[in-house]
């Protein structure tokens, strides 16, 4: 590489790395996204197709893809897969009742080809909410210390305040400078 495009890249930053964000609908993945970018709750709607930013953490970029949750959109997660270097899996902490669609979500992504050497951000949302379910149970539920083919981590969030969200990006830029 020229001395020239090394020292602008330095400056620049590297090409944009793919984010896909995931989870059930109502999780709060389009709230998070919004709060990466703008650091303010925004107001959501259910997403129907998907929303897409570029979001610069220092001089990493991500292109950071959040896909709708409802059971007609699931089917096509795998359509988005394809580059993917972190996928994000937001629950919602407050929803015992569908904890475990996402865990086999989350397994059945783990599987899928196109991510096998993708990183795994799961984020506990709505920690706000008093009763929720905290990080370990959370764990417990999805089996997370099951994971050995992914490096993953697991980070308790807010996406109304974006509490936990400076820490889940500081991972994310961890796992793509290593790689
Ligand atoms: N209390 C609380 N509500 C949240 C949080 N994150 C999202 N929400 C709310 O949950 C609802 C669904 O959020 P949205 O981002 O549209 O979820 P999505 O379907 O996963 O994209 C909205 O009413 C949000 O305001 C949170 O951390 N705490
Ligand atoms: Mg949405």
């Amino acid at each position: 590489m020229g001395l020239l495009l090394a020292k602008m890249m330095a400056v620049f930053g590297d090409r944009e790395h793919k984010v896909v964000i995931i989870g059930l609908d109502n999780a709060g993945k389009t709230t998070i996204l919004y709060q990466f970018l703008t650091k303010e709750a925004v107001h959501t709607f259910p997403t129907i197709g998907s929303n897409v930013e570029n979001i610069a953490v220092r001089n990493t970029h991500f292109l950071v893809w959040d896909i709708g949750g409802q059971d007609s959109l699931r089917a096509s997660w795998n359509s988005y897969f394809s580059n993917t270097e972190i996928v994000i899996l937001v629950v919602d902490s407050t929803d015992r009742e569908r904890l475990t669609i996402s865990k086999e979500e989350l397994h059945r992504i783990l599987a899928h080809e196109d991510l096998q050497k993708a990183g795994v951000l799961i984020l506990a949302n709505k920690q706000d909410v008093k009763g929720s379910l905290t990080v370990s149970e959370i764990s417990q539920c999805l089996t997370l210390d099951s994971i050995t083919t992914h490096s993953w981590h697991v980070q308790a969030c807010c996406a109304l305040t974006g509490e936990g969200l400076p820490a889940s990006l500081d991972w994310m830029r961890s796992q793509v400078v290593a790689n």
